[in-house]
């Protein structure tokens, strides 16, 4: 190793950081399996070089490592496994990955979070460590866990990780009464709304974003097509028409609309026939009761949910309780508004941040600024 050479941890750091980004790209696309990297490192001629990596594959398996030893064949032998999470204990569709790595000759691993699964729960690191693999868990703080917070999360609780995503200006305003879209913010933040919809299982709106926008909801960057989210639409009183966009293409992706249980029989075909699934919800006061649909989200494998649509939709997750985390996409250049239009206000602004939250990140999407808000701790 060369004299200026940063310590071995600087280089697990590193390495660590490395795979936690790498397991980002497959975010919502694992099914009820936390997106997990697996990075394989050696030393070669005193060098350290990446000899494999592997993502859990999309639907949830093959899990990461596998996939990893498999690009490094011989080459894993006598090489650190830098892991999100810990490698797993249970006999699946594979061996568990803990034998998996064991027998690749693997030497070290180093995991960013353990596993709550009780299939796992610490009997991932115990097998490695009766193998006499040097085993370390090295929390990387929030970098860790932003990674598998979804996961963690629909683990514990039996409901999804929710982000609340709302663009507004700075005074809070975040569009029109009675629909009209207002432009509020650019292409760059644009883009990065339909990345935020690539990672997540799910997306919800309530009835009026779709009669006023009749918004598609996919992600249409281009590649990531195919990473369209599930579309969750709130319809308490019918009022979605084989008419709306996502209806129209309810049959190329998933569409569930959260309905009351007695809906007009002509609705019901219409759905049917459009091919969106009708999951029927309780009432609270006219509307979809909320906490109770998180659970039967959750119960049909959805982690992570974005709620996108509609200031009253927004306000009721907060009120209930039901927001982890908060995009606040704050416009850099509003259009002009008429004083004479009605306008719709956000229940918050970048200045008054709902109560229980705080900033944790702030983001510049071109002319547009970006908030992360994340849950103070209680
Ligand atoms: C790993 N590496 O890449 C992933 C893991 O349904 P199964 O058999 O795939 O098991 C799901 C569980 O496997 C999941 O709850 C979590 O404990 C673990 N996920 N483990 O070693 C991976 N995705
Ligand atoms: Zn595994």
């Amino acid at each position: 190793m060369e004299k200026n050479q940063p310590s071995i941890s600087e280089i697990d750091r590193r390495y660590l950081d490395a795979a936690l980004r790498f397991a980002r790209r497959n975010q919502g696309q694992t099914g009820t399996n936390p997106s997990v990297a697996c990075v394989l490192v050696r030393e070669i001629d005193d060098e350290f070089q990446i000899v494999g990596s592997g993502i859990t594959a999309p639907g949830g398996r093959p899990h990461a490592e596998p996939i990893a030893l498999a690009e490094a064949g011989e080459r894993a032998n006598g090489a650190t496994a830098y892991v999100t999470l810990e490698p797993c204990a249970h006999h699946g569709r594979t061996p568990p990955c803990a034998q998996t790595l064991i027998d690749a000759g693997v030497m070290r691993v180093v995991a960013a979070t353990k596993d709550p699964d009780n299939r796992v729960d610490g009997k991932g690191f115990q097998m490695l460590k009766s193998a006499g693999i040097e085993t370390i868990f090295e929390n990387i703080g929030e970098n860790s866990a932003r990674v598998v917070q979804a996961y963690l999360k629909s683990k514990t609780s039996n409901k999804p990780f929710v982000t609340l995503k709302l663009a507004m200006t700075a005074e809070g305003v975040m569009g029109l009464r009675g629909g009209g879209q207002l432009e509020l913010t650019g292409s760059i933040a644009n883009a990065q709304t339909h990345l935020l919809r690539a990672r997540h299982d799910a997306i919800l709106v309530g009835i009026n974003t779709i009669l006023f926008d009749n918004p598609a909801l996919t992600c249409r960057l281009p590649g990531l097509e195919s990473r369209s989210p599930i579309r969750v639409i709130l319809d308490a009183n019918a009022q979605l028409r084989d008419s709306h966009t996502v209806i129209k293409t309810a049959k190329q992706v998933a569409t569930i609309v959260a309905t009351p249980n007695q809906m007009p029989e002509e609705y019901q075909r219409m759905l049917q026939q459009s091919g969106g699934i009708q999951l029927a919800c309780e009432l609270d006061n006219g509307h979809i009761a909320l906490p109770e649909l998180m659970d039967d989200l959750r119960a049909r494998g959805i982690q992570s949910l974005l709620v996108e649509g509609g200031a009253q939709v927004a306000a009721s997750f907060l009120k209930e309780d039901l927001v982890d985390e908060i995009m606040l996409l704050e416009a850099g250049l509003p259009p002009a508004l008429d004083e004479t239009i009605e306008i719709v206000l956000a229940p918050f602004t970048a200045s008054k941040l709902p109560q229980g939250f705080e900033i944790r990140e702030e983001l510049r999407f071109g002319d547009d600024r970006c908030l992360r808000l994340g849950k103070l701790e209680s």
